[in-house]
């Protein structure tokens, strides 16, 4: 990780850590995803929460799609729900 151009403003820092240990992994289900345009969508959205280094969505068309998150600190599930929210779906779980 680097400095990157386009971060986010936020009030609390969060300093990278060489650590693996420090990375916390969840998993969500989504519904309403049927294509790779909701998986940009949801993948874009999350990728925005404070914290979040990688997303993976794993599309199920016509059924729950799992979205996979890596993050450097845990997240809060309604931070998730809202994200998922604003790219037009549902977090099912
Ligand atoms: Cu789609």
């Amino acid at each position: 990780m680097g400095p990157q151009p386009n971060t986010h403003t936020t009030s609390q820092r969060f300093t990278p850590s060489e650590d693996d240990m420090s990375t916390t992994t969840a998993s969500y289900s989504i519904t309403g995803m049927t294509c790779a345009h909701c998986v940009a969508a949801v993948t874009e959205e999350v990728s925005r929460l404070d914290g979040v280094s990688a997303v993976e969505v794993d599309l199920n068309a016509g059924g729950d799609s799992r979205v996979t998150v890596t993050s450097t600190r845990p997240l809060a599930v309604e931070a998730i729900r809202a994200a998922v929210d604003e790219a037009g779906y549902t977090l099912a779980s």
